[in-house]
C-alpha cells in the first residue's frame, strides 16, 4: 500500500531524520538542485544525447515520454530496450546539429551509415519535430576547466571503483571532462565534473602506495613508470593545480528522492544506508534491504527532498 499525500516535513519529524543538503547535489553534478525552468520537451522531438552506456558517443535520439522534468530518451531506429531516462536540465542532451557544429561525431540512427549522415534531411524525411534550442538548459560548451585534451591523469574506473588506472582526457564540455582509459575500449569512458573525486593527478597512486593499473597492452613484466610513459609517447601530464578531488558529503541516514534503478519511471523516498569514497548505498524506505543498491554519488538519479514536488513528478512514499 502506498501512503497517499506523502509530506516530507511530517515524515522527517516522525523518523527524526534530515534531508541531504541541496549543495551536496549541486557540488556533485554541477547542476542546480532543482531545474530552473519547467520542462519544455515534448514527445517525439528529435535531439542529440550522450549514450549513458557508451559515453564517448553522441547519438541521434527522440523523446519517447515526458514525466515532470524527466525525459525518456529513445535511440532513433533502435529497440526500446535501449531507452533511458534523463533530467530535462541534463548537460548531456543537445539540440540537433550540436555534434556537427562542435566537430564531434554523431552516431546515426539504426540502419543509417555514419559516413555522410546528416540529421536535417533525415528529420525532414521522417517528419520529426526538432527540439528547439530554448528547451535546453544550457548549450554553451566552451572548456571552462583548464584541463587540456589528451592530458594524462589517474582515474577511478566507475565500473570497477577499486581500480585506479592510467587515463586521458579526451573531450571537454563546459565543466565536464570525458575520461578515457589508455589502451582500453571506449566502453569504460565516462563524463565527470572537473572537480570530481574520480580523477587524480599522475603520481597519486604512488603517493598513497596504491596499485596503479597500467594501460591495456602494457608489458606485464615491466613496472609502469609515468615519466618513461609520458616521454616515450610525447604525452603531457595534467597540471596538478587543476584537481579539486572534492569528496562527496553524503552521510548515513540522510533522506533523499531516488530513481528506482529496477523501474526507472519511479522515484522513491530513500535513505543513505552506507557510502564509500565514490558511491552511496541507497535504501528505499519501507522496503527490504534486499533492494538496496550502490550508485555513484554524482548520479543524476539522486535528488533532494521536494524534487518531485518541484518538478511535477510522482513520488513513491514509503510502504508500510
Ligand atoms: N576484469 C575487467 C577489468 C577491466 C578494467 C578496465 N579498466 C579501465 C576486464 O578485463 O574486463
Amino acid at each position: 500500500k502506498l501512503k497517499r499525500d506523502f509530506v516530507w516535513e511530517d515524515y522527517l519529524s516522525s523518523q527524526k531524520a534530515r534531508g541531504a543538503p541541496l549543495d551536496i547535489f549541486e557540488e556533485l553534478t554541477g547542476s542546480k538542485a532543482f531545474p530552473s525552468n519547467p520542462n519544455r520537451f515534448r514527445v517525439e522531438w528529435l535531439l542529440e544525447a550522450v549514450d549513458p552506456l557508451h559515453q564517448s558517443m553522441i547519438c541521434l535520439v527522440s523523446v519517447a515520454a515526458v514525466m515532470g522534468n524527466r525525459l525518456r530518451i529513445h535511440f532513433v531506429g533502435f529497440p526500446a530496450i535501449y531507452d533511458f531516462w534523463v533530467n530535462s536540465d541534463s548537460p548531456f542532451i543537445f539540440p540537433c546539429g550540436f555534434a556537427q557544429r562542435t566537430g564531434r561525431r554523431l552516431s546515426p540512427p539504426c540502419g543509417c551509415e555514419e559516413e555522410g549522415f546528416c540529421w536535417k534531411p533525415f528529420a525532414q524525411k521522417h517528419d520529426f519535430q526538432i527540439a528547439p534550442d530554448d528547451a535546453f538548459s544550457s548549450i554553451l560548451y566552451e572548456n571552462e576547466t583548464g584541463f587540456k585534451i589528451l592530458d594524462r591523469i589517474e582515474a577511478i574506473d566507475r565500473h570497477h571503483p577499486e581500480l585506479v588506472c592510467v587515463a586521458s582526457i579526451v573531450d571537454v564540455m563546459g565543466k565536464y571532462l570525458l575520461i578515457h582509459f589508455d589502451g582500453w575500449n571506449s566502453c569504460y569512458d565516462y563524463w565527470t565534473l572537473a572537480t570530481s573525486n574520480y580523477i587524480r593527478p599522475i603520481g597519486w597512486c604512488k603517493e598513497i602506495t596504491y596499485e596503479l593499473s597500467p594501460p591495456l597492452g602494457f608489458d606485464e613484466n615491466e613496472t609502469f613508470d609515468w615519466e618513461t610513459y609520458l616521454q616515450k609517447n610525447d604525452f603531457r601530464a595534467a597540471d596538478v593545480g587543476l584537481f579539486r578531488n572534492e569528496p562527496h558529503r553524503f552521510e548515513i541516514g540522510m533522506k533523499l528522492e531516488v530513481v528506482d534503478q529496477r523501474n526507472c519511471r519511479l522515484i522513491r523516498v530513500a535513505t543513505i544506508a552506507d557510502f564509500d569514497d565514490f558511491r552511496v548505498q541507497v535504501h528505499f524506505d519501507g522496503w527490504s534491504d534486499m533492494y538496496d543498491f550502490w550508485i555513484d554519488a554524482d548520479s543524476r538519479d539522486l535528488h533532494p527532498l521536494q524534487w518531485c514536488n518541484e518538478t511535477q513528478h510522482q513520488l513513491q512514499g514509503p510502504v508500510n
